[in-house]
């Protein structure tokens, strides 16, 4: 072997060597990234919405917001949710109709990045290509067009400033993440009058756990 070729050798093992340290880095480094990534926490908050649910005699059905948790639906009556923790909110919204509401909560409020993202049953098909579930996509927005909204999920504080809004479509899946930086108790309310009586205001939209509860954000 010609000095020549030993230093090539010698440059050719540098090289890998170094390559090698730089992939462990590399390697290294995501893992690192990854790890911290998962110990930062996020709190998944499933609320499934459905329609005649039996209220009373008088009343008839009413819609409801139910929390979807480990052990199936429970109660919206008591949301509560860790503060300052990124809420990595999904609605599951079973009703298809929709309703009347002031305007300003057809707009996304207190989100990240000020959206939401829904999908609905026109994204949906099994037309091409043929004979599968074809997803096509989300709708990614900062509001819903009115006709849209059959409900909304609003967090008001104890002034009634909306904290949060989260506009939501017919027959949809919606999926937003916020955080709320202060602790305290609060209210959840839909602004969408899909309640019963006159104003549209009573049954569902004046009972905790139909369209109203409270919201309880602790440390
Ligand atoms: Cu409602």
């Amino acid at each position: 072997m010609k000095l020549t070729d030993n230093v090539t050798l010698l440059v050719t093992v540098l090289m890998v060597v170094a390559a090698g340290i730089g992939v462990g880095f590399m390697i290294t480094g995501s893992l690192g990234q990854s790890h911290s990534a998962s110990s930062s926490s996020v709190y998944d908050l499933n609320l499934v919405i459905t329609t005649d649910n039996y209220y009373n005699n008088s009343t008839g059905t009413q819609p409801a917001y139910f929390v979807l948790g480990p052990s199936g639906l429970t109660s919206s009556a008591n949301i509560t949710i860790p503060a300052f923790t990124l809420i990595d909110l999904t609605i599951f919204n079973y009703d298809n109709g929709n309703g009347n509401f002031s305007p300003q909560y057809a707009n996304v409020t207190g989100t990240v990045g000020g959206t939401e993202t829904y999908f609905n049953n026109t994204m949906m098909n099994a037309t091409d290509p043929f004979n599968t579930i074809n997803i096509n996509g989300s709708v990614t927005a900062k509001s819903v067009p009115i006709p849209l909204v059959a409900h909304t999920f609003t967090i008001l504080s104890s002034t009634g400033s909306v904290l949060v809004n989260i506009p939501v479509p017919v027959s949809s899946v919606v999926h937003a993440s916020f955080y709320i930086n202060q602790t305290g108790t609060f209210n959840w309310q839909c602004e969408v009058d899909c309640g019963s009586g006159p104003t549209g205001w009573g049954g569902a939209m004046s009972t905790p756990g139909w369209m109203m509860g409270s919201f309880k954000v602790i440390l």
